[in-house]
């Protein structure tokens, strides 16, 4: 039985002298994890752009004009090249993502679950990231060979009505719910430099750290601001804060892998590296996050050389997961899945169709 936390104590953590907590959090990091190692895994859009939902961040939500490039979604063989090119430069993870509200009992869904048998059988830990999800849905991926599913709580309860108005906090831990369910590893965090307080991000973090089971994987990012989003002209989120996320999450969620997720460009070599000195022990590589740029796999080699990392092979926190037929058994009704849509709106949002409609007029 994992430890309760609450919010006082997280955000005391979160407080702390910035050398002592990465001290502290150093220290938790070794009881779990070996510090010289770091699983580098590859991010692959395979369904970009075009999302019905308001995501406040996202450039691939339709209703933001911003410049990515729109793809139906991949074929297998596309995916397979893209995971054995991925698997040669050093991931032992693919995580594919698609620009979907949430997962439909369709063609596409069935051409996804071929998706993770094959990736699975390169023997690669296949994570996804599809947006919402039904048991039944969650119980035929983990039988295709899913490993983990990833869907982030993005920032506190609180601040969620001002970034995403399409769905609700409860939708994003129901989803996370049916994973678990499933057997499934789940991967859940979040993003700072959303105009949250230290108060909002204690908070997702309590959140996080009080579901049960704990998420295996907790990614944080930095807000990658993106022309044409509602957040475009954020500031770009301080090192030194991102340096107390990732030791904070360390600690509140000691046996979970913290992934150094977007936003790397805008980091120095040596804030990664207190990073990883403060418990992160994933990045994602490539030259592409989903739609946004990333470093260079070749400087990223070259930081790991100089710190004396190297990379973490495939399965070692979990099995690898055996494929059964029963994949391809859809229990429910094929065909569209309705998620109720919640009934709050966001200020900024009206303000913008409001606009928009003023031009056209
Ligand atoms: N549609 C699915 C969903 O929302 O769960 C999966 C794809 S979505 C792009 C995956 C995650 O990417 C989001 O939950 C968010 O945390 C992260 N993300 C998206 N845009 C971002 C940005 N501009 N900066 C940082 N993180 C971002
Ligand atoms: C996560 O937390 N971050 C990754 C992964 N999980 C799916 C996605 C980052 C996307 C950044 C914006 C983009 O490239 O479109
Ligand atoms: Fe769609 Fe996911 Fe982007 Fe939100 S974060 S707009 S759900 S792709």
């Amino acid at each position: 039985m994992n430890k309760v936390w609450t919010k006082e104590e997280v955000l005391a953590i979160y407080n702390r002298p910035l050398m002592q907590l990465v001290f502290d959090a150093a220290q938790q990091h070794r009881v779990n994890h070996n510090p010289l190692e770091v699983q580098v895994s590859t991010l692959l859009s395979i369904k970009t752009g075009g999302c019905p939902e308001d995501c406040g961040y996202c450039p691939q939500a339709a209703r933001y004009h911003t410049d990515i490039e729109k793809n139906d979604l991949m074929t297998v063989p596309q995916v397979k090249a893209q995971a054995l090119r991925a698997k040669s430069n050093g991931s032992s993870r693919l995580c594919m993502g698609a620009a979907w509200r949430n997962i439909q009992n369709n063609e596409e869904f069935d051409q996804v679950l071929e998706m993770v048998k094959t990736v699975n059988e390169l023997e690669m830990e296949v994570c996804c990231t599809l947006g919402m999800m039904t048991e039944d849905q969650a119980r035929r991926l983990a039988d295709a060979g899913l490993y983990a599913y990833n869907h982030n709580l993005d920032t506190s309860e609180d601040h969620y009505k001002e970034i995403i108005s399409t769905r609700d906090f409860d939708d994003r831990k129901k989803t996370i719910a049916n994973a678990s369910k499933a057997g499934i590893s789940v991967c859940s965090g979040g993003i700072i430099g959303m105009g949250e307080s230290a108060n909002d991000r204690c908070s997702m973090l309590v959140t996080l750290a009080n579901l049960s089971p704990q998420p295996k994987s907790v990614p944080i990012n930095a807000l990658v601001p993106v022309e044409g989003t509602p957040l475009a002209d954020q500031q770009l989120v301080s090192i030194w804060d991102m340096v107390r996320m990732v030791a904070t999450t360390r600690i509140v969620m000691p046996e979970a892998v913290v992934r150094l997720s977007a936003g790397r460009t805008q980091m120095s070599d040596e804030g990664q590296a207190l990073c990883f000195m403060a418990g992160a022990s994933s990045i994602f590589a490539g030259d592409k996050l989903l739609t946004t740029p990333n470093p260079d796999i070749n400087n990223d080699m070259k930081l790991f050389d100089i710190l004396g990392i190297s990379t973490k092979a495939p399965f070692v926190d979990g099995e690898q997961p055996t494929t059964k037929e029963s994949y391809k058994e859809c229990a429910s009704t094929r065909g569209n899945v309705k998620w109720d849509r919640p009934g709050h709106t966001i200020e900024r949002n009206e303000k913008a169709k409001q606009k928009a409609k003023d031009l056209k007029a």
